[in-house]
């Protein structure tokens, strides 16, 4: 007993979903569909669960064994037509029924990329254990994170730069593999302002499950202005001194696999706009006593993380580092 009300706790906190990363709650058109095409089967499918256990139970308790029974010997039965043409057409007719709007889902969802204007793409690189978010139009790069407009389809272009990686927004619709040496497509769109979560789905490595990712979905006029900001022209340099040493030791030490500007891409996530992350890796809150702890040996905090650690750094250093993260603009 105590484990049947185990489980359907876990049940409906699985299906409640934590906070924002919420499955059954679409806010976009392929989102929707994939919700009503799950509704419609899961009522075939309790249909079919509670007639074909009614008779069961029925047929177990009518034929069950009594002492006058056992004398008896059943009649031979070689077949019976009827039964068995109803046995077969009843799935074939569920099938039928399940299959129209399968079928006609999968073709709209095609025409949702055609629709009027053109998509906007946007490719996304699937790394151990993060998201590179690149706008290859705009030629802005970001990283774990993305803005989109609502009401115009998004074509993320999928693909991986180590192992296969799954992208999944549940409240967009999803999921699609990405494929090494392979781009897939995935067309999407919100329907609503507001804060999207995914999460990679596919087994990919010891921190896998801190593969997360954030999509922003923002009115057009917002999504325009965003545009601007990230592309406009670095800002002057207005550093602080502190400030200034940290930027000579990034450029040594962590310019080879980190951009700086929004329009660079890089082997390890562009770093441009660190200063707003909630999170660092996507595991820490962002402070700088944090990003300290992260720079001086990052596998600690992310098992199996693709950044080295740098234990030659002094105090002073990771705080001047941390303090030039800081200021970095976006
Ligand atoms: C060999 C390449 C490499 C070097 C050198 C390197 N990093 Fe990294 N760094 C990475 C990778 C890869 C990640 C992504 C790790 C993950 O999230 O799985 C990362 C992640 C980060 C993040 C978190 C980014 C985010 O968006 O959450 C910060 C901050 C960071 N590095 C700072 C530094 C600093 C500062 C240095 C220099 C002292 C440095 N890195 C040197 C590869 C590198
Ligand atoms: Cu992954």
């Amino acid at each position: 007993m105590k484990l049947l009300s185990l489980s359907v706790l876990l049940t409906v906190l699985f299906l409640t979903g934590c906070s924002s990363f919420k499955v059954l709650d679409p806010k976009g058109t392929v989102a929707d569909l994939q919700l009503n095409l799950f509704q419609l089967s899961t009522v075939i499918m309790l249909l079919v669960f509670f007639v074909v256990f009614s008779i069961f139970v029925y047929f177990t308790w009518k034929y069950r064994e009594t002492p006058e029974r056992r004398q008896i010997i059943p009649p031979y039965v070689k077949g019976n037509k009827k039964l068995e043409v109803t046995w077969t057409v009843i799935p074939i007719l569920l099938l039928v029924i399940l299959a129209i709007p399968t079928i006609k889902g999968t073709f709209s969802l095609e025409e949702l990329k055609a629709n009027g204007e053109d998509p906007l793409v946007i490719q996304v690189t699937g790394h151990q254990y993060w998201w590179e978010v690149h706008y290859p139009e705009q030629g802005i790069t970001l990283t774990n994170e993305a803005y989109i407009p609502v009401n115009r389809p998004v074509a993320f272009q999928l693909t991986s730069a180590d192992v296969i990686h799954s992208f999944w927004m549940p409240r967009l619709g999803g999921k699609k593999d990405l494929i090494p040496g392979k781009t897939n497509t995935l067309t999407l769109n919100a329907s609503k302002q507001g804060e999207y979560k995914g999460q990679c789905a596919e087994l990919c490595g010891a921190s896998h499950s801190y593969m997360r990712f954030q999509v922003h979905a923002v009115g057009d006029r917002e999504f325009t202005k965003w545009i601007e900001k990230e592309t406009n022209g670095e800002a002057a340099d207005q550093l602080t001194p502190t400030a200034k040493e940290g930027k000579k030791l990034f450029i040594s030490n962590c310019l080879t696999c980190h951009a700086i500007s929004p329009a660079e891409r890089s082997k390890g996530p562009n770093l441009s706009g660190i200063s707003d992350k909630e999170r660092i890796g996507n595991v820490l809150l962002n402070s700088d006593e944090n990003m300290e702890r992260w720079i001086r040996d990052p596998s600690s905090i992310k098992p199996d993380v693709n950044m080295p650690p740098f234990p030659d750094l002094t105090e002073e250093d990771l705080n001047a580092l941390s303090t030039y993260l800081s200021q970095l603009e976006e």
